[in-house]
């Protein structure tokens, strides 16, 4: 089953989310297929729970290479639940950016190259991964939706519609 995906107005978006205490039960084994089904459906390459009416911090990041970043790595999706930054780096880069919660926006956000992140894994095993690029910047933007924020609210350099940003953006190679 896939879930609604919560948009802009929302006050769902905009709570900090609670941690999961209770690892492998069933309710979030539950929510975690249903957010991977969800996520399929919207062809994204990331979610986080609230964007489906759960105020948890469980999130999900899954790079695919795609027009504007070619090099991406193509990952199987990955399931981080209680996820918390351990570093991200001094250097920031800019980077477009969509919002399954934001429909039709793309915005240009500077955010830290690399990440090393903790997490758990729906059974409760505690891992460590460290990203640059494409996933760091998934990464980033999930933890933020689970601190409540959306990337409008990083200042973005630029905005542009959905059509703008396939002609303009999409349409040139990348630097
Ligand atoms: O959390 C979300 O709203 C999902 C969002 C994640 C994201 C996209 C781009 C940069 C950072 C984070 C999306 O997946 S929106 C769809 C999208 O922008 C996209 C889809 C496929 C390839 C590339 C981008
Ligand atoms: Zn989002």
């Amino acid at each position: 089953m896939t879930l609604r995906l919560r948009q802009l107005g929302d006050p769902i978006l905009t709570q900090v989310a609670e941690p999961v205490t209770e690892f492998g039960r069933p309710a979030l084994q539950n929510l975690i297929e249903e957010m991977l089904a969800t996520l399929k459906e919207a062809q994204g390459v990331g979610l986080a729970a609230p964007q489906v009416g759960f105020p948890l911090q469980v999130i999900i990041v899954a790079s695919r290479p795609n027009l504007r970043y070619p090099d991406a790595p193509q990952m199987e999706p990955l399931v981080m639940v209680n996820p918390r930054p351990l570093a991200c780096s001094e250097e920031q880069v800019l980077g477009w950016e969509g919002c399954l919660s934001v429909p039709n926006c793309r915005g240009l956000v500077a955010r830290s190259r690399e990440v090393e992140v903790e997490y758990h894994t729906p059974e409760g095993s505690r891992q460590r991964v460290v990203w640059r690029d494409f996933p760091a910047r998934i990464f980033q933007h999930e933890y933020d939706h689970l601190r409540g924020r959306l990337f409008l609210d990083r200042q973005p350099q630029q905005l542009l519609s959905e059509a703008d940003y396939q002609a303009q953006i999409l349409a040139q190679p990348p630097a």
